[in-house]
């Protein structure tokens, strides 16, 4: 659950139309792949990941990070209800994935961090605020399932 005001869900939802699902998620992923490249372990599958232009220029996370913002953008439509939302999501990267849950927290950060490279001074204070209430829940709601 994250509690926006109606004006904080109106910019974030505005801010989002304008978002390249493929371009930002690759971004975001790439980047946590390389400030934080223990994360790597879970991708060894996707091939080259052994620089940054590699990582930035794998196909595979590429895809994968317009898969994990497709889901997220999925989220933004149920803030009210993100821990059902994320419910099978968080059971598939606990028991399947074992992915630990302080990686979306760290993905959540970067992808507010992309936000603001790519929109500038659009991304005001207030909306990377809300931003940050919205990764924050996106996280909570799939760590809520693991046991
Ligand atoms: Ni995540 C697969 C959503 C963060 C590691 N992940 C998925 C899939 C979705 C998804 C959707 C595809 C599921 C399916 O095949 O049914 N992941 C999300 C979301 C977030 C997130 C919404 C956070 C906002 N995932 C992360 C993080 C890591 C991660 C931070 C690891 C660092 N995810 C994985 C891995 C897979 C995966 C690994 C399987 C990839 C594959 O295709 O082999």
């Amino acid at each position: 659950m994250v509690h926006l005001t109606d004006d904080e869900k109106a910019a974030v939802s505005a801010l989002w139309g304008k978002v390249d699902v493929e371009q930002v998620g690759g971004e975001a992923l790439g980047r946590l792949l390389v400030v934080y490249p223990w994360t790597q372990r879970f991708f060894e599958h996707f091939g080259d990941l052994s620089t940054a232009d590699a990582v930035f220029s794998n196909p595979k996370v590429k895809a994968h990070g317009k898969k994990v913002l497709t889901s997220f953008s999925e989220g933004l439509k149920h803030l009210d209800n993100l821990k059902d939302t994320y419910a099978h999501l968080s059971e598939l990267h606990c028991d399947k994935l074992h992915v630990d849950p302080e990686n979306f927290k760290l993905l959540g950060n970067v992808l507010v961090i992309v936000l603001a490279h790519h929109f500038g001074k659009e991304f005001t204070v207030p909306l990377q605020a809300a931003y940050q209430k919205v990764v924050t829940g996106v996280a909570n709601a799939l760590a809520h399932r693991y046991h």
